[in-house]
């Protein structure tokens, strides 16, 4: 995992540590009441969503990956249904392995009674199934849900790939199974999912935006700090994901001019096989990591992160500022951490939990403006075939690119809904081939606490 370096903030007199936090009783009434106006604006902008490092190659095992922080909790989310339709299913060629979207009709209380819950299974309408849901009370009832509901998706969902059940231990279903709104915020009973008449079941436990179809747009309101924004999809499988701006001017700079002092060589964690070799082969870039909640800026962009991909401030790791000269790249890679290749390196194994823990999803800003080059690139975008060279950038035959804008984000997922690895998260960062500095921030964020 490399030598972790952090950027922490200049404190006045001699403490390292950031100020504490305050509860908001101790901010002063004004205060007090601005937050809890702030919390209603979030409130009402939910109530109106319509959702519709890292290692050097996976197939030819030339891989090695980065690491590094901490985060704190992030405030408790207002619980909002979101207004998901069916028609955010996913299309039936594009199953999601270990997501699942339940429907009511019409039902909005259980009123001491059963209800039916049709189950689409793997998020198409290809294995439909059902699912009685009793109001028995709250969260027992969920969890006799939840087993009922693994029981209907087994008897109806075809066998897995042969990797789904070799490779990954994460989903035990269904103790850590997760159930989610469709805005995102986290279900703890069968009540209010009737009161929803929707509701996502993720294997994996955490919610997995489900990017629907290429060019979907998610619209999303309330953004800490930021306001309204505009998720895009790009590609199914894996999920890619844009949204632009998510940074203004002011904020990317200033993230830029913190990290600018401290640029060192950015690492890559090797696996076993390619233990010993130079980093080089595969990354030239600089890079520095800020300490979390390094600053309000800081702090900001991590609640922005902590709501945009609904998983608590604890999952994310410090924020790595990236820096390319022209020439520089990252070849292509996965940002996760495949416990098959790591079996040498017994802190990587207790990191990822052998298999239970891993990166989830990588949140990926650019800094600054670049007119040629500098594009992220996933050379299996839309389940495209192995690839053989991991340097090449050349879309013209598979996979996607996105160029690179000051204030843009690009989100993927290096985990499947179910929590099992998606080996076609493959992505690199291309030089840039003209003259201008690519600045570039990767947030990841894991499948639980960090
Ligand atoms: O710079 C980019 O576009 C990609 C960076 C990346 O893949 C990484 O740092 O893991």
């Amino acid at each position: 995992m490399g030598g972790k370096k952090l950027l922490r903030p200049k404190v006045a007199k001699g403490s390292a540590k950031p100020a504490p936090t305050v509860g908001p009783f101790a901010l002063g009434p004004a205060l007090y009441i601005g937050l809890l106006a702030a919390a209603l604006a979030v409130a009402l902008a939910f109530s109106h969503l319509a959702p519709g490092s890292s290692s050097a190659s996976a197939s030819s095992r030339r891989r090695a990956q980065t690491n590094g922080g901490s985060g704190r909790p992030s405030p408790q989310k207002t619980f909002q249904c979101g207004s998901a339709e069916l028609k955010h299913l996913r299309p039936d060629d594009y199953p999601a392995r270990g997501y699942h979207v339940l429907t009511l009709d019409g039902a909005t209380n259980l009123g001491g009674g059963k209800v039916e819950a049709t189950v689409h299974v793997d998020g198409t309408a290809a294995h439909d199934t059902t699912v009685a849901l009793a109001s028995t009370g709250g969260s027992k009832a969920l969890r006799a849900m939840l087993e009922a509901l693994a029981a209907s998706v087994a008897a109806v969902r075809p066998p897995a790939e042969a990797r789904y059940t070799s490779q990954w231990s994460h989903a035990e279903p269904p103790a850590n199974w997760g159930v989610f709104t469709p805005a995102g915020a986290r279900i703890r009973s069968v009540e209010q999912i009737a009161k929803c008449g929707i509701a996502y079941v993720f294997e994996g436990g955490n919610f997995v935006w489900p990017g629907v179809a290429v060019g979907h747009k998610t619209e999303l309101s309330g953004i800490p700090g930021f306001g309204n924004i505009t998720l895009i999809t790009h590609s199914l499988r894996p999920v890619v994901i844009t949204i632009e701006p998510l940074l203004s001017e002011a904020e990317a700079d200033h993230v830029v001019a913190l990290a600018k002092p401290e640029m060192a060589p950015s690492p890559v964690s090797h696996i076993d096989s390619d233990v010993g070799k130079p980093s080089t082969e595969w990354r030239t870039s600089t890079q520095a990591r800020l300490a979390a909640s390094y600053d309000s800026t800081v702090d900001g962009i991590e609640d922005r992160v902590a709501r945009i991909v609904n998983v608590p401030k604890t999952h994310g790791e410090p924020l790595q500022v990236l820096r390319y000269t022209k020439g520089q790249h990252y070849h292509a890679h996965t940002d996760y951490f495949d416990p098959e290749l790591y079996k040498e390196q017994p802190g990587m194994l207790d990191t990822v939990e052998h298999g239970r823990k891993n990166r989830l999803a990588t949140l990926l800003w650019y800094m600054s403006d670049v007119a040629e080059g500098g594009e992220t690139v996933f050379p299996r975008a839309h389940k495209a075939e192995a690839v053989g060279d991991f340097a090449s950038c050349d879309v013209s035959v598979q996979g996607i690119k996105v160029p690179p804008k000051k204030g843009k984000a690009v989100l993927f997922y290096s985990l499947l809904p179910d929590g099992s690895l998606d080996e076609y998260s493959l992505h690199g960062g291309c030089d840039p081939s003209s003259s201008e500095t690519k600045w570039a921030v990767n947030k990841w964020v894991w499948s639980k606490a960090y």
